[in-house]
């Protein structure tokens, strides 16, 4: 007793800090999709209705209760025997219940809700393509040839408590998806090893990224502005570390920011033919190694014993350089060890190649070039 007391004291004393209600929030974030407002609008609806019914049902079983007591000498009925109609009234009735809330029959919100979800051929303006990856998301705009990757941007000291948490803390990445305001965005989803969830709270969207398959949704955003998601199915290690953040700006804005990203394509072509030199390499192959492989290889290179072997004395890492970049290019059949050569550019595989073969014990003094890359790239 004594043990209980404590514990309701000790939560109502919480309560008075402000830290216990920092993330609180009594209703959905505000709606910016026409599919968020209409999710919105279902939801409050079905409450009304939800609500009713449970007052209504709640009335009538405290009534019964009430003037059916036993001091009243009332006896119990029994319900044996031939259905009566009245039986069969009270099962059907909450069974069209359903069928009218649930299944839209008669054109009931819910129905309009999943309808314009699906909607999402007609009348695109542009086409997104999201790939999930553990643990990023990639973003791809296949008619004007920009494609990048966007990564967890909190700083890991934050993550280990060493440096007090920033504000959007988890929430924020190197490389954030733009869009245009007021334009229908289709979207693309896949993923290139396991399931992740693509999911913007204040889009009204959440869609599975599966693994050989596409999946669709849209969604036009109305205001301007920052909006943050997360991966929403679980998908190994860093689950919790691949966030969405997506800048919803004017159109000039958008196509100012998509012409800045096309030179980079450009760029990685260009990339290719440079020549580093060890050193330079081994910077740019280390940037590569933290943002892309630590999570699974660790920073000491060791690994995790049983899940993601060593890179450290490993017999790839200091063995023949082509078996070393095909394995990164191609990564190992149902393991999570996928095919980097679709997400890294031939310059950045070279430069991790090189930073592994030359960290750590591992001392090769192999410099990896990107046009080798390319040309095994080409052979295959
Ligand atoms: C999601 C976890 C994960 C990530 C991220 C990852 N790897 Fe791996 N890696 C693995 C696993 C698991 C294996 C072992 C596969 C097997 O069982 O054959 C592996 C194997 C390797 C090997 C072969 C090691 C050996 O001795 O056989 C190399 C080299 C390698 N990874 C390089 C990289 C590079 C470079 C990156 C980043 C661009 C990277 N890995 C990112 C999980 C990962
Ligand atoms: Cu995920």
């Amino acid at each position: 007793m004594q043990g209980m007391k404590k514990l309701v004291s000790g939560i109502f004393a919480s309560l008075g800090f402000g830290s216990v209600w920092a993330a609180y929030n009594w209703n959905f974030p505000q709606p910016v999709t026409p599919i968020a407002h209409e999710t919105l609008h279902v939801h409050n609806l079905f409450m009304v209705i939800a609500l009713t019914l449970f007052f209504g049902v709640l009335a009538l079983m405290l009534y019964s209760f009430w003037n059916h007591r036993k001091s009243r000498g009332q006896v119990a009925a029994g319900f044996t025997g031939p259905k009566t109609r009245k039986q069969w009234m009270f099962t059907l009735l909450p069974f069209v219940c359903l069928l009218i809330l649930d299944y839209g029959v008669f054109g009931i919100p819910a129905y309009h809700a999943v309808k314009m979800y699906e909607n999402t051929k007609v009348d695109a303006d542009l086409v997104v393509k999201v790939t999930g990856n553990q643990w990023f998301w990639q973003y791809e705009f296949p008619a004007q040839g920009v494609k990048f990757s966007s990564k967890l941007a909190t700083p890991r000291d934050q993550i280990l408590n060493i440096s007090p948490k920033g504000e959007n803390y988890l929430l924020e990445v190197d490389n954030p998806l733009v869009l245009p305001v007021g334009k229908k965005i289709r979207f693309i989803t896949t993923s290139n090893d396991v399931i992740h969830s693509w999911w913007v709270p204040a889009f009204g969207v959440k869609r599975d990224a599966v693994p050989g398959f596409l999946r669709e949704f849209w969604a036009k955003v109305d205001t301007e502005g920052t909006y943050r998601g997360q991966c929403s199915e679980l998908c190994g290690k860093e689950h919790g570390f691949m966030p969405v953040v997506v800048n919803v700006v004017s159109e000039q804005a958008f196509n100012t920011w998509l012409d800045s990203k096309k030179p980079q394509a450009a760029g990685d072509a260009a990339a290719d033919n440079k020549v580093l030199t060890l050193e330079e390499a081994r910077a740019q192959g280390e940037k590569v190694f933290t943002s892309t492989c630590m999570a699974c290889h660790q920073a000491t290179g060791k690994g995790i014993p049983g899940s993601f072997p060593p890179l450290d004395g490993s017999k790839v890492a200091t063995g023949p350089v082509d078996v070393h970049i095909q394995t990164v290019l191609n990564g190992r059949p149902n393991t999570a060890m996928v095919a980097f050569g679709k997400t890294l550019s031939n310059s950045d595989i070279a430069a991790v190649v090189t930073y592994e073969r030359n960290a750590w014990g591992n001392k090769t003094g192999d410099v990896v070039q990107a046009a080798k890359v390319a040309e095994l790239k080409k052979a295959q």
